[in-house]
């Protein structure tokens, strides 16, 4: 099996310096061409410009890859059929050597194995509405219960059960803190109607609440939930409006298991003509900013 830390990392791991991890789900599943490859491209500039170092984590013929140069993202933005990657898919994509997107889920287990404690994406998966009925609860959240990396998202989707994936992370004993809110944000918009368990204000409460946890050993993730940047959100009424459409497409078309969160993605935001694209790409950028400048406490 190959194991592939790009230069650059391994050495900021050596010297200790501020690494942040970066899924690639969201680039080849999570957001159209050529919109995925700018963005994969911009969020990594955003943790440069912090003082930090990018690791952006995927499959590349079945060899993973801690780290991508920057014609290897653009490979994998612009890949045919890539797959997409969680925990239950990786034995058999390095052992197919196929290449895809990891998501929250493969990203943390990977980011853990090679040393990088901080991570940041858009939205984490969760417990999907109509949870009764379809059993639909993605791997991120169980992830999270043993995986020890800290999770720099702006909230959970709202296509999803927000109340339910709370309570699912509460008994899995996974912090949840609002980044400078009290309200825990639902990714388009800075607000889902819950409240966050717990406020942090400021990179360095941060890294010292992950300190201590690390010291407590607790083991697992921590969820940083930062709210899309004021402006960029989407009014609750556009997004409802939109989910709605987007889960009925969803139901009609008998779409099920890891293709439901593209799909609703992918027609969320034609519903919004756009808009929940352009909250996407902020939100991205504003997470890993965070995670950067929270990654250079910690060392
Ligand atoms: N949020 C986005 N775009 C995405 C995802 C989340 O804005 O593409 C991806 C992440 O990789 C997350 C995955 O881990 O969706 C969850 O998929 P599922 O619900 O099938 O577990
Ligand atoms: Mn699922």
């Amino acid at each position: 099996m190959k194991f592939l830390v790009k230069k650059e990392v391994k050495k900021a791991l050596e010297k200790g310096l501020g690494v942040v991890a970066l899924e690639s789900t969201i680039i080849t599943h999570g957001m159209p061409r050529p919109e995925n490859w700018e963005t994969a491209l911009a969020v990594e500039n955003v943790v440069r410009e912090e003082g930090a170092v990018p690791a952006t984590i995927a499959v590349m013929g079945g060899e993973i890859k801690i780290g991508l140069e920057e014609a290897q993202l653009k490979e994998l933005a612009k890949f045919k059929s890539p797959r997409k990657i969680s925990r239950q898919d990786l034995a058999f994509a390095v052992s197919k050597g196929l290449t895809g997107g990891t998501t929250v889920a493969a990203t943390m287990l990977l980011a853990q194995r090679a040393g990088i404690g901080v991570f940041a994406t858009g939205g984490i998966g969760g417990v999907h509405r109509g949870v009764e009925n379809t059993f639909d609860i993605s791997a991120d959240l169980e992830e999270l219960a043993r995986t020890r990396v800290a999770v720099f998202c702006a909230g959970v989707k709202s296509i999803l059960d927000i109340r339910k994936t709370l309570e699912y992370l509460e008994t899995k004993g996974v912090p949840v803190i609002g980044y400078q809110t009290d309200h825990f944000p639902a990714f388009f918009s800075d607000q889902s109607g819950f409240f966050a368990p717990m406020r942090l204000d400021g990179p360095g409460e941060i890294a010292s609440f992950i300190k201590h946890k690390k010291e407590l050993d607790l083991g697992g993730g921590i969820v940083i939930a930062c709210p899309v940047p004021k402006g960029y959100g989407i009014s609750k009424e556009e997004m409802e409006k939109a989910l709605e459409f987007s889960l009925k497409e969803a139901e009609e078309r008998g779409i099920a298991g890891k293709g439901v969160t593209p799909f609703l993605l992918k027609r969320m935001n034609e519903h919004t003509r756009g808009n929940t694209l352009r909250a996407n790409k902020v939100l991205i950028k504003n997470n890993a900013s965070i995670g950067a400048q929270v990654s250079k406490f910690l060392v």
